[in-house]
């Protein structure tokens, strides 16, 4: 099934509307901290809240969607590392197939766990080729996977995952450096993914400046994720915020 989330964010990729998602990990985040985001959130412009991370426990996660769905009206997407991580409170959920590693355990097995339990929930399902790019040191996320990292040079091995990820019918791509990355996705990369495939394209990991925030969207990401910048700094959500409206609001003058 297609979905109200999904098509709204393929319509905002082909207006050229960019968008920010605030990634929140439930083991990082005390009540103070959600609470702190969610009036953040409440004064600048945060497209989704992605709820995730590679070590949840998941009595955390169950209590901090349930403080954002009665507080906030911006969509909550869980953004899961394992087929226990489900949760019937968020609206949508990106169902990661981890299409830069070669571990079938993530990119088939657990969804074959997950599926029976998804079908009976609301969630909407968004089909994400999650890729993980190599970032200067070894992430929670691919250790946890088992798997290798995409190289950080490599934009054209980038491309051709991406375009597979589409031909076998993804819907959304998500170019991931992981959680604390020390560098970012390169600019170069992001562009070659831009250009091989339609799809909507999510960038993060490591975004921790209005730089890095810039260039990523410049090079094509439609969305960016901020996580642990936000987490040290909660005022960087307020400057990536405007980072992003420059972008739609320079867009929306084009267009007229
Ligand atoms: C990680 O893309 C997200 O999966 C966000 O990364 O925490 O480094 O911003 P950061």
């Amino acid at each position: 099934r297609l979905t109200s989330l999904y098509d709204a964010l393929n319509k905002r990729r082909k207006l050229g509307h960019k968008s920010l998602a605030v990634l929140l990990d439930p083991d990082n985040l005390d009540e103070a901290g959600c609470q702190q985001m969610l009036e953040l959130s409440a004064q600048h412009v945060v497209d989704y809240f992605f709820v995730g991370g590679s070590l949840v426990m998941s009595s955390h996660q169950a209590a901090l969607i349930r403080l954002l769905k009665s507080q906030s009206p911006v969509p909550v997407l869980l953004f899961p590392s394992h087929s226990l991580h489900l949760d019937s409170q968020a609206d949508g959920i990106l169902l990661l197939s981890l299409i830069s590693g070669r571990n079938p355990e993530f990119l088939i097995g657990q969804h074959v766990i997950a599926a029976p339990a998804l079908r009976q929930s609301n969630l909407q399902i968004l089909p994400t080729g999650y890729m993980l790019v190599d970032s200067g040191r070894q992430t929670t996320a691919s250790y946890m996977s088992g798997t290798t990292p995409l190289p950080h040079d490599k934009p054209a091995i980038a491309a051709c995952t991406a375009m597979a990820g589409e031909q076998l019918g993804l819907r959304l791509i998500y170019l991931d450096g992981g959680s604390g990355a020390a560098y970012p996705v390169s600019p170069a990369m992001i562009r070659a993914v831009r250009q091989a495939v339609e799809l909507p394209l999510i960038v993060g990991g490591g975004i921790n400046t209005v730089e890095k925030a810039q260039a990523a969207l410049v090079a094509g990401a439609d969305v960016i994720v901020i996580g642990n910048q936000i987490e040290k700094a909660p005022e960087f959500l307020g400057q990536v915020a405007q980072v992003v409206q420059s972008f739609n609001t320079v867009n929306a003058a084009q267009s007229l």
